[in-house]
Protein backbone atom coordinates (compact mmCIF):
# COMPACT_ATOMS: atom_id res chain seq x y z
CA UNK A 1 0.00 0.00 0.00
CA UNK A 2 2.20 3.46 -1.52
CA UNK A 3 1.04 6.37 -0.23
CA UNK A 4 0.96 9.24 -2.53
CA UNK A 5 3.89 10.88 -0.14
CA UNK A 6 5.69 7.39 -0.91
CA UNK A 7 5.87 6.58 2.03
CA UNK A 8 3.81 3.05 3.48
CA UNK A 9 0.85 2.29 6.09
CA UNK A 10 1.31 0.55 8.61
CA UNK A 11 1.65 -2.76 7.77
CA UNK A 12 -1.42 -5.29 7.96
CA UNK A 13 -2.01 -6.52 11.55
CA UNK A 14 -2.24 -10.22 10.38
CA UNK A 15 -3.17 -13.05 11.88
CA UNK A 16 -2.46 -13.19 15.76
CA UNK A 17 0.54 -15.89 15.73
CA UNK A 18 0.12 -16.59 19.78
CA UNK A 19 0.59 -19.58 19.61
CA UNK A 20 4.47 -19.01 17.80
CA UNK A 21 5.46 -18.30 21.35
CA UNK A 22 4.79 -21.40 23.84
CA UNK A 23 4.50 -20.37 27.61
CA UNK A 24 8.05 -20.83 28.68
CA UNK A 25 8.65 -18.15 25.51
CA UNK A 26 6.25 -15.54 26.05
CA UNK A 27 8.70 -12.77 27.15
CA UNK A 28 8.10 -9.14 26.65
CA UNK A 29 10.18 -5.96 26.44
CA UNK A 30 9.56 -2.61 27.26
CA UNK A 31 11.61 0.00 25.82
CA UNK A 32 11.39 3.18 28.15
CA UNK A 33 13.44 6.19 26.66
CA UNK A 34 13.66 9.21 29.03
CA UNK A 35 15.23 12.31 29.29
CA UNK A 36 18.90 10.76 30.08
CA UNK A 37 18.49 7.29 29.13
CA UNK A 38 17.00 4.55 27.39
CA UNK A 39 16.28 1.71 29.20
CA UNK A 40 15.56 -1.86 27.97
CA UNK A 41 13.54 -4.34 30.48
CA UNK A 42 12.56 -8.01 30.03
CA UNK A 43 9.54 -9.80 31.94
CA UNK A 44 8.54 -13.39 31.54
CA UNK A 45 5.02 -13.38 33.02
CA UNK A 46 4.88 -17.03 33.64
CA UNK A 47 8.35 -17.14 36.24
CA UNK A 48 8.33 -13.32 37.00
CA UNK A 49 11.71 -12.94 35.81
CA UNK A 50 12.85 -9.45 35.12
CA UNK A 51 15.76 -8.27 33.14
CA UNK A 52 17.32 -4.99 32.29
CA UNK A 53 19.88 -3.11 30.42
CA UNK A 54 19.97 0.92 30.29
CA UNK A 55 22.47 3.18 28.27
CA UNK A 56 23.18 6.69 29.63
CA UNK A 57 23.38 9.36 26.17
CA UNK A 58 25.66 11.57 28.38
CA UNK A 59 28.01 8.68 29.11
CA UNK A 60 27.10 6.14 26.14
CA UNK A 61 26.78 8.23 23.51
CA UNK A 62 29.37 11.75 24.47
CA UNK A 63 29.57 12.71 20.63
CA UNK A 64 26.06 14.15 20.89
CA UNK A 65 27.26 16.20 23.71
CA UNK A 66 24.66 16.53 26.23
CA UNK A 67 24.12 17.47 29.65
CA UNK A 68 21.37 15.08 31.09
CA UNK A 69 20.47 13.88 27.82
CA UNK A 70 20.08 17.59 26.55
CA UNK A 71 23.05 19.98 24.34
CA UNK A 72 23.71 22.89 26.46
CA UNK A 73 21.90 25.76 25.56
CA UNK A 74 22.59 29.97 26.28
CA UNK A 75 18.61 30.10 26.03
CA UNK A 76 17.02 28.46 29.79
CA UNK A 77 13.43 28.17 27.68
CA UNK A 78 15.14 25.96 25.15
CA UNK A 79 15.28 22.05 25.31
CA UNK A 80 16.34 20.63 21.63
CA UNK A 81 17.76 17.24 21.12
CA UNK A 82 19.11 15.76 17.89
CA UNK A 83 16.48 12.26 16.97
CA UNK A 84 19.07 10.18 15.51
CA UNK A 85 20.63 10.02 18.78
CA UNK A 86 17.35 8.42 20.05
CA UNK A 87 17.71 6.26 16.56
CA UNK A 88 21.29 5.22 17.85
CA UNK A 89 20.34 4.58 21.55
CA UNK A 90 17.46 2.12 20.25
CA UNK A 91 20.49 0.16 18.02
CA UNK A 92 22.45 0.16 21.23
CA UNK A 93 19.78 -1.46 23.05
CA UNK A 94 18.31 -3.33 20.95
CA UNK A 95 21.91 -5.42 20.36
CA UNK A 96 21.85 -5.87 24.28
CA UNK A 97 18.41 -7.82 23.51
CA UNK A 98 20.10 -9.59 20.85
CA UNK A 99 23.16 -10.70 22.99
CA UNK A 100 21.08 -12.01 25.47
CA UNK A 101 20.31 -14.41 23.87
CA UNK A 102 16.05 -13.83 24.67
CA UNK A 103 15.12 -12.02 21.38
CA UNK A 104 13.29 -14.93 20.08
CA UNK A 105 11.49 -15.37 22.88
CA UNK A 106 10.20 -12.28 22.97
CA UNK A 107 6.36 -12.22 21.95
CA UNK A 108 5.55 -8.26 22.53
CA UNK A 109 7.60 -5.03 22.59
CA UNK A 110 6.05 -1.79 23.69
CA UNK A 111 7.62 1.68 24.11
CA UNK A 112 7.51 4.25 26.65
CA UNK A 113 8.74 8.15 26.18
CA UNK A 114 9.53 11.41 27.16
CA UNK A 115 6.25 13.16 26.62
CA UNK A 116 5.22 15.97 24.47
CA UNK A 117 9.00 16.00 21.75
CA UNK A 118 7.62 15.55 18.49
CA UNK A 119 9.68 14.57 15.38
CA UNK A 120 9.38 16.06 12.38
CA UNK A 121 10.17 13.35 9.21
CA UNK A 122 10.37 14.02 5.65
CA UNK A 123 8.07 11.95 3.02
CA UNK A 124 11.19 9.69 2.57
CA UNK A 125 10.50 8.34 6.15
CA UNK A 126 7.83 5.54 5.29
CA UNK A 127 9.68 4.41 2.31
CA UNK A 128 13.11 4.05 4.18
CA UNK A 129 11.89 2.45 7.15
CA UNK A 130 10.19 0.43 5.34
CA UNK A 131 13.37 -0.91 3.42
CA UNK A 132 15.92 -0.98 5.88
CA UNK A 133 19.29 -3.14 5.04
CA UNK A 134 20.10 -5.34 8.21
CA UNK A 135 23.49 -5.01 7.51
CA UNK A 136 23.66 -1.84 8.49
CA UNK A 137 22.82 0.36 12.10
CA UNK A 138 19.49 2.13 12.20
CA UNK A 139 21.48 5.56 12.44
CA UNK A 140 23.59 4.95 9.49
CA UNK A 141 20.33 4.52 7.65
CA UNK A 142 17.78 6.92 8.60
CA UNK A 143 19.41 10.55 9.07
CA UNK A 144 17.79 11.53 5.92
CA UNK A 145 14.40 10.96 7.18
CA UNK A 146 13.66 14.40 9.32
CA UNK A 147 12.44 17.52 7.95
CA UNK A 148 14.13 18.80 11.25
CA UNK A 149 17.01 18.45 12.22
CA UNK A 150 16.39 18.98 16.29
CA UNK A 151 13.85 18.01 18.40
CA UNK A 152 11.95 20.26 20.97
CA UNK A 153 11.82 17.87 24.09
CA UNK A 154 9.32 18.66 27.35
CA UNK A 155 12.01 20.75 28.85
CA UNK A 156 11.17 23.39 26.06
CA UNK A 157 9.25 26.56 27.14
CA UNK A 158 9.89 28.80 24.63
CA UNK A 159 6.47 29.10 23.02
CA UNK A 160 4.75 30.96 25.17
CA UNK A 161 3.66 33.69 22.53
CA UNK A 162 1.94 30.26 20.27
CA UNK A 163 0.21 29.18 23.61
CA UNK A 164 -1.43 32.76 23.72
CA UNK A 165 -2.42 32.64 19.67
CA UNK A 166 -3.87 29.08 20.10
CA UNK A 167 -5.63 29.83 23.38
CA UNK A 168 -6.91 33.15 21.66
CA UNK A 169 -7.86 31.26 18.71
CA UNK A 170 -9.86 28.24 20.23
CA UNK A 171 -11.62 30.74 22.96
CA UNK A 172 -15.19 30.95 21.15
CA UNK A 173 -15.37 27.32 21.77
CA UNK A 174 -15.41 25.54 24.35
CA UNK A 175 -11.87 26.63 25.22
CA UNK A 176 -8.95 24.29 25.13
CA UNK A 177 -8.69 22.95 28.32
CA UNK A 178 -12.03 21.75 28.00
CA UNK A 179 -11.86 20.52 24.90
CA UNK A 180 -8.18 18.68 25.40
CA UNK A 181 -7.47 17.96 29.07
CA UNK A 182 -5.15 21.18 29.21
CA UNK A 183 -4.30 24.74 28.79
CA UNK A 184 -2.51 25.60 25.63
CA UNK A 185 1.30 24.53 27.04
CA UNK A 186 4.56 25.77 26.27
CA UNK A 187 5.99 22.29 26.31
CA UNK A 188 2.94 20.77 24.05
CA UNK A 189 2.93 19.41 20.79
CA UNK A 190 0.85 22.02 19.26
CA UNK A 191 2.42 25.52 20.36
CA UNK A 192 5.62 23.73 19.19
CA UNK A 193 4.13 22.86 15.81
CA UNK A 194 2.94 26.55 15.41
CA UNK A 195 6.64 27.76 16.10
CA UNK A 196 7.86 25.53 13.78
CA UNK A 197 5.82 26.49 11.10
CA UNK A 198 5.92 30.31 11.65
CA UNK A 199 9.93 30.38 12.31
CA UNK A 200 10.89 27.75 8.78
CA UNK A 201 7.34 27.61 7.03
CA UNK A 202 9.61 25.67 4.39
CA UNK A 203 10.54 23.33 6.63
CA UNK A 204 7.06 22.85 8.08
CA UNK A 205 5.72 22.08 4.68
CA UNK A 206 8.69 19.65 3.63
CA UNK A 207 7.22 17.70 6.79
CA UNK A 208 4.82 14.32 5.51
CA UNK A 209 4.27 13.13 9.33
CA UNK A 210 4.72 14.85 13.25
CA UNK A 211 5.44 11.97 15.35
CA UNK A 212 5.73 12.11 19.28
CA UNK A 213 8.98 9.93 20.77
CA UNK A 214 6.79 6.97 21.81
CA UNK A 215 4.96 6.77 17.92
CA UNK A 216 8.65 7.99 16.36
CA UNK A 217 10.40 4.61 18.03
CA UNK A 218 7.52 2.42 17.58
CA UNK A 219 7.54 3.41 14.05
CA UNK A 220 11.25 1.91 13.80
CA UNK A 221 10.01 -1.28 15.34
CA UNK A 222 7.34 -2.00 13.04
CA UNK A 223 9.28 -0.42 9.79
CA UNK A 224 6.32 2.54 9.34
CA UNK A 225 5.14 5.45 10.55
CA UNK A 226 3.06 4.26 13.39
CA UNK A 227 0.08 5.53 15.41
CA UNK A 228 -0.56 7.95 18.34
CA UNK A 229 -2.10 6.46 21.55
CA UNK A 230 -4.02 8.43 23.77
CA UNK A 231 -1.83 8.49 26.71
CA UNK A 232 0.75 10.62 24.85
CA UNK A 233 -2.03 12.07 22.39
CA UNK A 234 -3.46 14.05 25.44
CA UNK A 235 -0.19 15.59 25.70
CA UNK A 236 -0.32 17.25 22.60
CA UNK A 237 -3.24 19.96 22.60
CA UNK A 238 -4.66 18.44 19.47
CA UNK A 239 -6.82 15.43 20.90
CA UNK A 240 -10.36 16.09 21.70
CA UNK A 241 -10.43 14.34 24.90
CA UNK A 242 -14.23 13.69 24.93
CA UNK A 243 -13.96 12.12 21.35
CA UNK A 244 -10.56 10.35 21.61
CA UNK A 245 -9.91 11.99 17.58
CA UNK A 246 -7.96 14.77 16.39
CA UNK A 247 -10.04 17.85 17.34
CA UNK A 248 -10.89 19.92 14.03
CA UNK A 249 -10.41 23.64 16.50
CA UNK A 250 -7.03 22.87 17.61
CA UNK A 251 -5.72 21.28 14.38
CA UNK A 252 -6.87 24.52 12.78
CA UNK A 253 -5.74 26.87 15.76
CA UNK A 254 -1.78 25.03 15.24
CA UNK A 255 -0.90 25.42 11.78
CA UNK A 256 -2.08 24.77 8.13
CA UNK A 257 -2.09 21.35 6.60
CA UNK A 258 -1.68 20.26 10.16
CA UNK A 259 -4.48 16.84 9.58
CA UNK A 260 -2.76 15.42 6.67
CA UNK A 261 0.91 15.20 8.53
CA UNK A 262 -0.90 13.20 11.74
CA UNK A 263 -1.24 9.63 12.09
CA UNK A 264 -4.64 8.02 13.73
CA UNK A 265 -4.73 8.50 17.19
CA UNK A 266 -5.68 4.92 19.21
CA UNK A 267 -7.51 5.14 22.54
CA UNK A 268 -6.67 1.94 24.31
CA UNK A 269 -3.12 -0.01 23.96
CA UNK A 270 -3.77 -2.08 20.75
CA UNK A 271 -0.95 -4.34 18.65
CA UNK A 272 -0.12 -1.83 16.12
CA UNK A 273 1.60 -4.82 13.86
CA UNK A 274 4.50 -7.16 13.88
CA UNK A 275 8.09 -6.73 14.19
CA UNK A 276 9.45 -5.53 10.91
CA UNK A 277 11.46 -7.76 8.56
CA UNK A 278 14.73 -5.53 9.65
CA UNK A 279 14.20 -6.03 13.12
CA UNK A 280 13.60 -9.74 12.70
CA UNK A 281 16.63 -9.96 10.79
CA UNK A 282 18.90 -7.43 12.65
CA UNK A 283 18.19 -8.24 16.25
CA UNK A 284 16.62 -11.99 16.27
CA UNK A 285 12.80 -10.85 16.61
CA UNK A 286 10.53 -13.53 15.52
CA UNK A 287 8.00 -13.16 13.01
CA UNK A 288 4.79 -13.10 15.49
CA UNK A 289 6.69 -10.62 17.24
CA UNK A 290 3.93 -8.03 18.19
CA UNK A 291 4.36 -4.18 18.44
CA UNK A 292 1.56 -2.61 20.92
CA UNK A 293 1.11 0.67 20.62
CA UNK A 294 3.52 3.33 22.36
CA UNK A 295 3.10 5.71 24.67
CA UNK A 296 4.53 8.52 27.16
CA UNK A 297 6.35 7.98 30.04
CA UNK A 298 3.45 8.81 32.61
CA UNK A 299 1.31 6.76 31.03
CA UNK A 300 3.50 4.11 30.98
CA UNK A 301 4.20 4.38 34.90
CA UNK A 302 0.82 4.26 35.62
CA UNK A 303 0.52 0.63 34.27
CA UNK A 304 4.23 -0.17 35.64
CA UNK A 305 2.71 0.71 39.55
CA UNK A 306 0.18 -1.21 38.45
CA UNK A 307 -2.45 1.78 39.22
CA UNK A 308 -4.59 0.89 35.77
CA UNK A 309 -8.34 0.90 37.35
CA UNK A 310 -7.17 2.41 40.48
CA UNK A 311 -8.41 5.67 41.92
CA UNK A 312 -7.45 5.29 46.01
CA UNK A 313 -4.05 5.05 45.36
CA UNK A 314 -1.56 7.59 43.77
CA UNK A 315 2.03 7.95 42.54
CA UNK A 316 4.93 10.80 42.67
CA UNK A 317 7.51 9.96 40.13
CA UNK A 318 11.07 11.80 41.59
CA UNK A 319 12.61 11.66 38.08
CA UNK A 320 14.38 14.80 36.20
CA UNK A 321 10.85 16.26 36.50
CA UNK A 322 8.33 15.39 39.52
CA UNK A 323 5.41 14.38 38.64
CA UNK A 324 1.93 13.87 40.90
CA UNK A 325 -0.45 11.76 38.64
CA UNK A 326 -3.49 9.05 39.34
CA UNK A 327 -6.04 6.91 37.25
CA UNK A 328 -9.47 8.79 36.76
CA UNK A 329 -12.46 6.43 35.53
CA UNK A 330 -14.28 9.60 34.27
CA UNK A 331 -12.99 13.05 33.02
CA UNK A 332 -12.59 15.63 35.03
CA UNK A 333 -13.77 18.88 34.23
CA UNK A 334 -12.82 21.55 37.14
CA UNK A 335 -11.98 25.38 36.29
CA UNK A 336 -8.27 24.90 37.07
CA UNK A 337 -4.87 26.44 36.46
CA UNK A 338 -2.67 23.34 36.35
CA UNK A 339 -2.22 20.38 35.32
CA UNK A 340 -3.45 17.97 32.32
CA UNK A 341 -5.86 14.69 31.46
CA UNK A 342 -3.99 12.23 29.39
CA UNK A 343 -5.60 8.80 28.28
CA UNK A 344 -5.10 5.41 30.18
CA UNK A 345 -3.98 2.18 28.61
CA UNK A 346 -7.52 0.43 29.03
CA UNK A 347 -9.16 3.40 27.41
CA UNK A 348 -9.74 5.13 30.58
CA UNK A 349 -7.76 8.54 31.69
CA UNK A 350 -5.10 9.68 34.26
CA UNK A 351 -4.59 13.61 35.48
CA UNK A 352 -1.10 14.57 35.74
CA UNK A 353 0.72 17.39 37.53
CA UNK A 354 4.03 17.77 36.52
CA UNK A 355 7.51 19.90 37.97
CA UNK A 356 10.89 20.51 36.24
CA UNK A 357 12.18 21.55 39.53
CA UNK A 358 12.65 18.06 40.71
CA UNK A 359 15.45 16.52 40.97
CA UNK A 360 18.18 18.12 39.04
CA UNK A 361 16.92 20.71 41.63
CA UNK A 362 17.67 18.69 44.86
CA UNK A 363 21.25 18.04 43.34
CA UNK A 364 21.90 21.24 42.64
CA UNK A 365 21.17 22.34 46.14
CA UNK A 366 23.27 18.92 47.64
CA UNK A 367 26.20 20.00 45.45
CA UNK A 368 25.89 23.94 46.50
CA UNK A 369 26.50 22.57 50.10
CA UNK A 370 28.77 20.09 49.03
CA UNK A 371 26.93 17.08 50.56
CA UNK A 372 26.24 13.56 48.90
CA UNK A 373 22.65 12.09 49.04
CA UNK A 374 23.50 10.71 52.77
CA UNK A 375 24.33 14.18 54.02
CA UNK A 376 21.46 15.69 52.35
CA UNK A 377 19.33 13.23 53.97
CA UNK A 378 20.93 13.51 57.37
CA UNK A 379 20.15 17.60 57.03
CA UNK A 380 16.68 16.80 56.00
CA UNK A 381 15.91 14.59 59.10
CA UNK A 382 17.66 16.99 61.17
CA UNK A 383 15.67 19.78 60.82
CA UNK A 384 11.80 19.86 62.56
CA UNK A 385 8.87 19.81 60.16
CA UNK A 386 7.84 23.19 59.09
CA UNK A 387 11.72 24.25 59.27
CA UNK A 388 10.35 27.37 61.51
CA UNK A 389 8.76 29.28 58.76
CA UNK A 390 11.75 29.42 56.09
CA UNK A 391 10.58 28.70 53.11
CA UNK A 392 11.84 29.11 49.58
CA UNK A 393 10.66 28.91 45.95
CA UNK A 394 12.95 26.87 44.04
CA UNK A 395 12.86 27.70 40.93
CA UNK A 396 16.30 26.90 39.49
CA UNK A 397 14.88 25.84 35.93
CA UNK A 398 11.84 27.71 34.38
CA UNK A 399 8.70 26.16 36.52
CA UNK A 400 5.89 24.35 34.67
CA UNK A 401 3.63 24.43 37.88
CA UNK A 402 2.83 27.12 38.19
CA UNK A 403 4.26 29.03 35.21
CA UNK A 404 7.41 30.35 35.94
CA UNK A 405 10.15 31.84 33.53
CA UNK A 406 11.94 33.66 35.44
CA UNK A 407 14.18 31.73 36.95
CA UNK A 408 16.16 31.75 40.70
CA UNK A 409 15.66 30.75 44.37
CA UNK A 410 13.78 32.64 46.96
CA UNK A 411 14.23 32.52 50.04
CA UNK A 412 11.63 33.77 52.60
CA UNK A 413 10.91 33.44 56.52
CA UNK A 414 14.54 34.51 56.96
CA UNK A 415 16.03 31.41 55.34
CA UNK A 416 19.60 32.07 55.27
CA UNK A 417 21.56 30.72 51.94
CA UNK A 418 24.46 29.64 54.31
CA UNK A 419 22.02 27.42 56.45
CA UNK A 420 22.79 23.83 54.39
CA UNK A 421 20.31 22.10 56.44
CA UNK A 422 17.42 25.20 56.49
CA UNK A 423 18.26 25.24 52.71
CA UNK A 424 17.95 21.36 52.14
CA UNK A 425 14.69 20.76 54.23
CA UNK A 426 13.14 24.18 52.87
CA UNK A 427 14.01 22.75 48.88
CA UNK A 428 12.34 19.25 49.71
CA UNK A 429 9.04 20.72 51.76
CA UNK A 430 8.51 23.35 48.91
CA UNK A 431 8.58 20.36 45.96
CA UNK A 432 6.15 18.82 47.76
CA UNK A 433 3.62 21.73 49.24
CA UNK A 434 3.42 22.50 45.43
CA UNK A 435 2.22 19.28 44.79
CA UNK A 436 -0.18 19.00 47.29
CA UNK A 437 -1.22 23.02 47.01
CA UNK A 438 -1.90 22.52 42.92
CA UNK A 439 -3.14 19.00 42.65
CA UNK A 440 -6.56 20.62 44.76
CA UNK A 441 -8.73 19.65 41.49
CA UNK A 442 -8.08 15.78 41.49
CA UNK A 443 -10.91 14.97 44.13
CA UNK A 444 -10.85 12.88 47.41
CA UNK A 445 -6.88 13.18 48.66
CA UNK A 446 -4.96 9.59 48.57
CA UNK A 447 -4.90 6.90 51.51
CA UNK A 448 -1.39 6.05 49.44
CA UNK A 449 1.29 7.41 47.38
CA UNK A 450 3.71 5.19 45.25
CA UNK A 451 6.61 6.93 44.66
CA UNK A 452 9.08 5.88 41.99
CA UNK A 453 11.85 6.69 39.67
CA UNK A 454 15.49 7.87 41.15
CA UNK A 455 14.14 9.68 43.99
CA UNK A 456 12.39 7.19 45.24
CA UNK A 457 15.09 5.27 47.25
CA UNK A 458 15.54 8.44 49.43
CA UNK A 459 13.71 7.67 52.90
CA UNK A 460 13.91 10.73 54.33
CA UNK A 461 12.06 12.60 51.02
CA UNK A 462 9.80 9.70 51.57
CA UNK A 463 8.78 10.77 55.19
CA UNK A 464 8.43 14.50 54.17
CA UNK A 465 5.75 13.41 51.08
CA UNK A 466 4.12 11.26 54.11
CA UNK A 467 3.95 14.70 56.05
CA UNK A 468 2.75 16.78 53.60
CA UNK A 469 -0.39 14.53 52.75
CA UNK A 470 -0.98 12.85 55.28
CA UNK A 471 -1.27 9.93 53.51
CA UNK A 472 1.17 5.80 53.99
CA UNK A 473 3.86 6.21 51.66
CA UNK A 474 5.59 3.57 49.82
CA UNK A 475 8.50 3.07 47.91
CA UNK A 476 8.59 1.44 44.88
CA UNK A 477 11.69 -0.40 44.79
CA UNK A 478 11.80 -1.30 40.99
CA UNK A 479 13.14 1.46 39.98
CA UNK A 480 11.91 2.33 36.44
CA UNK A 481 8.25 1.64 36.62
CA UNK A 482 7.68 3.11 32.64
CA UNK A 483 9.77 0.79 31.66
CA UNK A 484 7.97 -2.04 33.41
CA UNK A 485 5.08 -0.22 32.41
CA UNK A 486 6.10 -0.67 28.79
CA UNK A 487 6.50 -4.47 29.04
CA UNK A 488 3.28 -5.07 31.28
CA UNK A 489 1.56 -2.90 28.50
CA UNK A 490 3.13 -5.34 25.72
CA UNK A 491 2.48 -8.52 28.00
CA UNK A 492 -1.45 -7.79 28.90
CA UNK A 493 -2.12 -6.82 25.49
CA UNK A 494 -0.83 -9.77 24.06
CA UNK A 495 -2.01 -12.46 27.00
CA UNK A 496 -5.78 -10.73 26.26
CA UNK A 497 -5.31 -11.38 22.14
CA UNK A 498 -4.23 -14.77 23.23
CA UNK A 499 -6.86 -15.33 25.16
CA UNK A 500 -4.82 -15.19 28.33
CA UNK A 501 -6.52 -13.82 31.76
CA UNK A 502 -4.36 -11.22 33.10
CA UNK A 503 -4.67 -7.55 34.22
CA UNK A 504 -2.28 -4.61 35.19
CA UNK A 505 -2.65 -4.97 39.00
CA UNK A 506 -2.39 -8.61 39.35
CA UNK A 507 0.48 -9.02 37.06
CA UNK A 508 2.55 -5.77 38.12
CA UNK A 509 1.82 -7.47 42.23
CA UNK A 510 3.26 -10.78 40.64
CA UNK A 511 6.62 -9.43 38.60
CA UNK A 512 7.05 -6.99 41.36
CA UNK A 513 6.32 -9.38 44.66
CA UNK A 514 8.20 -7.74 47.52
CA UNK A 515 9.61 -4.98 45.76
CA UNK A 516 7.07 -2.40 47.45
CA UNK A 517 8.67 -0.80 50.56
CA UNK A 518 6.91 -0.93 53.89
CA UNK A 519 4.88 1.84 54.60
CA UNK A 520 6.06 5.30 55.50
CA UNK A 521 3.57 7.32 57.72
CA UNK A 522 3.24 10.38 59.18
CA UNK A 523 1.74 11.52 62.76
CA UNK A 524 -1.53 13.23 62.24
CA UNK A 525 0.64 16.32 64.55
CA UNK A 526 3.31 16.20 62.09
CA UNK A 527 0.52 16.76 58.85
CA UNK A 528 -1.02 19.36 60.78
CA UNK A 529 2.26 22.09 60.53
CA UNK A 530 2.19 21.16 57.16
CA UNK A 531 -2.06 21.12 56.59
CA UNK A 532 -3.66 22.55 59.50
CA UNK A 533 -5.40 25.94 59.48
CA UNK A 534 -2.87 28.55 59.15
CA UNK A 535 -0.44 25.89 58.16
CA UNK A 536 2.99 25.64 56.45
CA UNK A 537 1.20 25.18 53.25
CA UNK A 538 -0.98 28.34 53.64
CA UNK A 539 2.39 30.37 53.96
CA UNK A 540 4.11 28.43 51.20
CA UNK A 541 1.25 29.53 49.18
CA UNK A 542 1.41 33.26 50.58
CA UNK A 543 5.11 32.95 49.32
CA UNK A 544 4.03 31.61 45.91
CA UNK A 545 1.38 34.67 45.28
CA UNK A 546 3.31 37.33 46.42
CA UNK A 547 6.17 36.28 43.81
CA UNK A 548 3.79 35.64 40.97
CA UNK A 549 2.43 39.10 41.41
CA UNK A 550 -0.74 38.17 43.04
CA UNK A 551 -0.76 38.46 46.59
CA UNK A 552 0.07 41.15 49.61
CA UNK A 553 3.71 40.36 51.48
CA UNK A 554 3.33 36.86 52.70
CA UNK A 555 5.53 38.27 56.09
CA UNK A 556 1.88 38.08 57.91
CA UNK A 557 1.33 34.53 56.49
CA UNK A 558 4.50 33.50 57.72
CA UNK A 559 3.99 35.52 60.77
CA UNK A 560 1.04 33.52 61.86
CA UNK A 561 2.41 29.83 60.95
CA UNK A 562 5.40 30.40 63.21
CA UNK A 563 2.49 31.69 66.45
CA UNK A 564 0.61 28.33 65.99
CA UNK A 565 3.54 25.83 64.74
CA UNK A 566 6.78 27.27 65.34
C1 LIG B 1 4.77 15.39 31.72
C2 LIG B 1 6.15 15.82 31.36
C3 LIG B 1 7.29 14.99 31.82
C4 LIG B 1 7.88 14.24 30.64
C5 LIG B 1 9.27 13.72 30.92
O1 LIG B 1 3.79 16.24 31.25
O2 LIG B 1 6.36 16.79 30.70
O3 LIG B 1 6.95 14.13 32.86
O4 LIG B 1 7.00 13.23 30.23
O5 LIG B 1 9.34 12.76 31.84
Amino acid sequence: MQKADGGRRPPAIGPFQGEDYPMSDQKFLGLDLSTQSLTALIIDPHDLSLIKHQITFDQDLPHYGTKGGVPQSDDPTSALVNPIMWVEAVEMVLAWVKQSGLAGSIAGISVSAQQHGTVFLNNEAGKTLHMLSPSKALHEQLSGIFSRRMSPIWMDSSTGAECAEITKAMETGPGIMHLTGSHATERFAAPQIRKFWKEDPQAYEATAHIALISSFLTSLLIGAIAPIDGGDGLGMNLVNMHSGNWSASALKATAPGLASKLPPVITRDKLVGPASVYMQKRFGFGPGCQIVVGTGDNPSSLAGLGLVGEEKIRAISLGTSDTYFGYISQLLDQKRNHGHIFGAADGGFMFLLCFKNGSLTREKIRDDYGLDWAGFSDHLTAVRPGNQGRIMLPYLWPEITPLVLDTGIRRYGGLKADDPAANVRAVVEAQIMSMYLHSDWTGKRPDEILITAGGSGNRAILRVIAQVFGARVRAYEVTGSAALGAAVRAAVCWMKADGQKTDFGTLVRDITGTAMSEAIEATPEETRIYQGENGLIAAYAACEAHFLGHGPDPGEAIARFRRKYA
